[in-house]
């Protein structure tokens, strides 16, 4: 199975906490075949006054099922520092994982929706998805390069 994740960090050591992500994502086999570049960006929602995040979206190859593959992103979010029980909702946090897409039909259950519901209103996710997968299609939805051009139109000022 082939997906795109999405990882981003606002708190501690940024960059260590992605860069450990991945290794963790590799090690766990979950292989990870390509990464986006790393970019600052400016938080969405949430408290106001939270600092800005690091961004990257990463491609994964991998034999797991959606399920695991999300209780694996929640056990590695854990292993770097995240504690779900004490934040605020798109509160600042060491990092969060989230599925973006898995190549093949969408999936809507309790607790796992993919595409994430949110992508296409998320610069942050849909723009270092596009860098590495321009043409991949988003199932139900499109290419991610018409998505981000789509996101932009909608984002410029009238
Ligand atoms: N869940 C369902 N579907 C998925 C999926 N596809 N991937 C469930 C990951 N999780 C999924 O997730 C809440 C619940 O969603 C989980 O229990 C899981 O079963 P979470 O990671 O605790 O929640 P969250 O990260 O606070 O929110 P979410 O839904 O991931 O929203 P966003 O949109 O990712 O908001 N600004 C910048 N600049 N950069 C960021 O990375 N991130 C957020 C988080 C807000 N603002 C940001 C950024
Ligand atoms: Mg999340």
């Amino acid at each position: 199975m082939r997906a795109f994740l999405g990882l981003g960090s606002n708190l501690g050591d940024r960059a260590s906490a992605l860069e450990g992500a991945i290794a963790a994502l590799d090690g766990a086999g979950a292989r990870v075949v390509s990464r986006s570049s790393v970019r600052e960006t400016a938080p969405v929602g949430g408290p106001s006054g939270q600092p800005p995040y690091l961004n990257q979206v990463v491609e994964v190859a991998c034999d797991l099922e959606p399920r695991a593959l999300l209780a694996l992103c929640h056990e590695i979010e854990e292993r770097f520092g995240r504690d779900r029980a004490r934040e605020e909702r798109w509160g600042p946090r060491t990092l969060d994982l989230d599925v973006l897409v898995i190549e093949g039909p969408a999936i809507d259950e309790p607790g796992l929706v993919v595409p994430h519901p949110r992508l296409t209103e998320r610069a942050f996710a849909l723009g270092p998805l596009a860098e590495i997968a321009p043409d991949l299609d988003v199932p139900g939805l499109g290419c991610a390069r018409d998505l981000l051009a789509a996101l932009r139109r909608r984002g410029d000022p009238p």
